[in-house]
């Protein structure tokens, strides 16, 4: 018999196979993802979307919530390997310290894609894209704004704090690093205080607590890395018996409902946009990876910038 024909056998007994048991032909893609944890609004709304998208796009999703511990998604990711997942994806919740697994997971042959954080490694072809934000550029979004706040008062110095996201993380590294990039030469700007607050609103209470009793009254502005830390400080303000949004401006970033709440309220200033909905991109990127397609090395999402101004116009278009 020749190749060409022994090919065709094999491919007719294929279709035929297909066409009587059609479940079999169409069996789901099985997705492993390790999300961060549950430590803010942003990351409830996330993993709602990728929950909602996997289950949209007929892909059986085993989900694993690290509770922000970098040993529990490790443990997360090498329990996927074992169970021969089709495609791994997570959230790293710091940027370092993730060689050994990832070659692990390349060794078994199984792809990797990163959502919302990035991760430091030398070999890029640990993974195959990134899905998510520009944390650099969102912490140049809000030193901007407060440039043109700070300039609208020429002649008066402005003392922040700053209320950082988890230690080693991408979002907290690249808001940092954006936001001293557009304000360092900015002479009017003081950092008195930078701590962390893990993105937490009771982190951000607790710290801005601290703060406020070291230099009370001396501060003028907060850049809080993420709105939950913000709206975390906005009580110790209060408690302080001073106005937040007024005796003390607040930036902060994400843009979640709680924050354009507080903007209406006028106790937060202004949020910096970002889009935790990466679920359908990610659905889609896991399909077309397992499909053999060329997908680009990083997908960046839009995003805007929303000052107190305009929260209540723009309130009922939020998703999340
Ligand atoms: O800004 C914060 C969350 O990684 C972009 O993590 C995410 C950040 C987000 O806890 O609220």
């Amino acid at each position: 018999m020749t190749v060409q024909r022994r090919t065709f056998i094999a491919a007719a007994a294929f279709a035929l196979a297909g066409a009587a048991f059609p479940a079999m032909a169409a069996k789901p893609l099985v997705m492993g993802f390790s999300q961060v944890g549950a430590e803010s609004e942003w990351r409830t709304a996330n993993t709602v979307s990728v929950k909602d998208a996997a289950k949209k796009a007929g892909i059986n999703l085993k989900f694993a919530d690290a509770q922000q511990r970098q040993e529990n998604q490790v443990k997360a990711i090498r329990s996927f390997i074992a169970q021969k997942v089709d495609v791994i994806a997570f959230s790293p919740v710091v940027e370092s310290g993730w060689d050994t697994v990832l070659r692990e997971a390349k060794a078994a042959n199984i792809p990797v894609i990163l959502t919302d954080r990035d991760v430091n490694v030398a070999d890029k072809s640990l993974y195959v894209t990134l899905i998510g934000s520009d944390f650099v550029e969102e912490g140049r979004r809000a030193g901007r704004w407060l440039n043109e706040y700070a300039k609208k008062q020429p002649g008066k110095t402005f003392n922040v704090v700053e209320l950082q996201g988890t230690v080693g993380s991408a979002p907290a590294i690249d808001r940092k690093t954006g936001f001293e990039e557009v304000t360092k030469g900015n002479a009017q700007l003081k950092m008195l205080r930078t701590q962390t607050a893990e993105f937490t609103r009771a982190k951000g209470k607790e710290v801005m607590e601290a703060f406020l009793k070291a230099h009370g009254k001396n501060i003028n502005v907060l850049y809080a890395h993420n709105d939950d830390m913000a709206i975390g400080a906005i009580q110790a303000i209060e408690e302080a018996g001073l106005k937040p949004g007024k005796d003390i401006v607040i930036v902060s970033v994400d843009g979640v409902r709680g924050a354009f709440e507080a903007m209406i309220q006028g106790k937060l200033n202004v949020t910096v946009e970002c889009n935790p909905l990466l679920g359908p991109l990610l659905m889609q990127t896991a399909k077309d990876v397992k499909a053999g397609k060329q997908v680009p090395k990083r997908l960046v999402v839009e995003e805007r910038v929303f000052p107190a101004e305009v929260a209540l116009k723009e309130f009922p278009n939020r998703k999340y």
